[in-house]
């Protein structure tokens, strides 16, 4: 993998029904799924985007919602950098249940970025969660916050874009730079050869002037 190239896992959380697969089939395929079937277990969909001349392959975890999957999202939070915790504005109780989302990932410590979605916001009529309970919810717990539609497809790029961009700057702090090198040598070594060589080389013509 090249410099310029990251893959970044992120995994979709949040109670059934409030759009994650939708959300994941609108940013990778541009269009609703076909046909719904609750999602049994976890799926993934890749998407690449160039961020600023960076190839970065986002590969994004569908979690099933319902109660007996909770304990299975955690298993596959592993490797995670990014959590998208989704929340349906229409629905009061699945905007209660997000804490219970965030304690299954507390204590993994790949995460260095989450982001709460307000799913839905084409529903204004039935809104019960309103913008400023949500972006309090995700101020108090260090997140950020968008609300979208993936029924009118508005905001969903924002969601990965934001996360991202977020990431990137992250890994680049937290990453390693690589070390100076010449031809695999390290420049202190190789210095040093070079240092040692022209001794050599001094002490050799003196000896034979
Ligand atoms: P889930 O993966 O979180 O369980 P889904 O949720 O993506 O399966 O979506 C659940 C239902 O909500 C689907 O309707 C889907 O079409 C609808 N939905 C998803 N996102 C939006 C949105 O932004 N606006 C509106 N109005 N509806 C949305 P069905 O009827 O198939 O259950
Ligand atoms: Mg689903």
């Amino acid at each position: 993998m090249s410099k310029n190239e990251y893959t970044l896992k992120y995994i979709l959380l949040g109670d059934s029904k409030v759009g994650k697969t939708s959300l994941l089939s609108i940013f990778t395929n541009n269009k609703m799924p076909d046909r719904e079937l609750p999602t049994i277990g976890v799926d993934f969909g890749i998407k690449q985007l160039d961020l600023n001349g960076k190839l970065v392959k986002n590969q994004v975890w569908d979690s099933a919602g319902r109660d007996q999957f909770r304990e299975s999202a955690a298993s596959y939070c592993k490797g995670v950098v990014g959590i998208i915790l989704v929340y349906d504005i229409t629905n009061l109780e699945s905007f209660q249940n997000l804490q219970k989302w965030l304690d299954i990932v507390k204590n993994e410590s790949s995460i260095v970025c989450k982001i709460l979605v307000g799913n839905k916001n084409d529903l204004e009529k039935d809104r019960k969660v309103t913008f400023e309970q949500g972006k309090k919810f995700a101020k108090k717990n260090g997140m950020k916050f968008l609300e979208t539609s993936a029924k009118e497809n508005t905001n969903v790029n924002e969601i990965f874009l934001t996360m991202m961009k977020e990431i990137i700057v992250m890994k680049e702090i937290i990453e390693p730079k690589p070390k100076l090198n010449f031809l695999g040598l390290n420049y202190v070594i190789f210095a040093g050869i070079c240092l040692i060589l022209a001794i050599t080389f001094v002490i050799y013509f003196n000896f034979h002037k």
